[in-house]
């Protein structure tokens, strides 16, 4: 990587997935045991907050019960070692990135472990269970939702990762069907842009023909190799 300066890393579920997470569209997934419509939109939400709740609290449990596979330790090392610019930009909601000890992450579709006042606006960290309805520490309102971007919701930071995407050398996306926009867009802003595009993913995903490479295989086995 010697003509490498700046990187940008988009993982998805599929990063996540060796660790115990299940991903969204592969079979058993996420989405086959829940109607999109239902848990992750703002009118799914209004419809039915217990249901969304109870969807939420139970990922929010299971991501503190496991642990990052060699695959976030091995972005957390590049991290660490990096001395160009490296923006690890997450769809993933969980804190396995950071749990494995990466520091430049952006999660642009929330955080399970952060809960959000849909009346002040104020995020805060959180661990327990939304259902139940707990007051807001900020406003006291019991107004506190996940704090995850749902389908119509505009992903946080994009001014912050579109000027990532414009000073990048090289762009890797690991872990993603590339279904969701706008993040599945990224590899062509990326290589219009001017950036090496690679994805590292279990099979080809949506949008696999955008990039100069695309390898097969489990994230624990191609992202300690292509760190290296
Ligand atoms: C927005 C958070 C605008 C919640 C999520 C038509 C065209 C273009 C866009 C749209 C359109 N119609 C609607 C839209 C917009 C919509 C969208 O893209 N819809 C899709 C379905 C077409 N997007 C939005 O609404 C976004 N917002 O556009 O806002 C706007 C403008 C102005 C003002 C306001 C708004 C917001 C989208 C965010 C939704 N939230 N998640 C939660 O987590 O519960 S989406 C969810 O799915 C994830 O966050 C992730 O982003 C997304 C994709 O999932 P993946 O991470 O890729 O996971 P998946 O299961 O799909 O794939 C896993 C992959 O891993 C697989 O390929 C598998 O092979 C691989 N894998 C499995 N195991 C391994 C592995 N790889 C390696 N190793 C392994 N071991």
């Amino acid at each position: 990587m010697s003509d490498i300066r700046n990187i940008v890393v988009l993982t998805g579920a599929g990063i996540s997935a060796e660790s115990g997470i299940d991903t969204f569209r592969d079979s058993g997934g996420l989405w086959e045991q829940h109607r999109v419509e239902d848990v992750a939109t703002p009118e799914g939400f209004s419809r039915d907050p217990d249901l969304v709740h109870r969807f939420y609290d139970a990922r929010r449990e299971a991501v503190q019960q496991v642990e990052p596979n060699p695959a976030h330790e091995a972005l957390a090392l590049l991290d660490k070692r990096w001395d160009g610019d490296l923006l690890i930009v997450t769809q993933n909601v969980d804190d396995l990135h950071e749990r494995a000890g990466a520091s430049r992450v952006l999660h642009m579709h929330g955080e399970l472990l952060s809960a959000l006042c849909a009346r002040c606006d104020a995020r805060h960290r959180w661990s327990e269970p939304l259902f139940g309805r707990p007051e807001c520490p900020g406003c006291g309102e019991a107004a506190l939702r996940p704090d995850v971007v749902w389908f119509g919701e505009m992903p946080y930071e994009m001014e912050r990762i579109y000027d990532a995407l414009r000073r990048a050398d090289m762009f890797v996306s690991i872990g993603t069907s590339g279904a969701v926009y706008p993040a599945a867009g990224f590899v062509r802003d990326a290589r219009e842009f001017g950036a090496r595009t690679l994805e590292l993913n279990l099979e080809r995903g949506e949008g696999s023909y955008w990039f100069h490479e695309s390898r097969q295989g489990r994230a624990s086995k191609l992202v300690p190799e292509w760190v290296g």
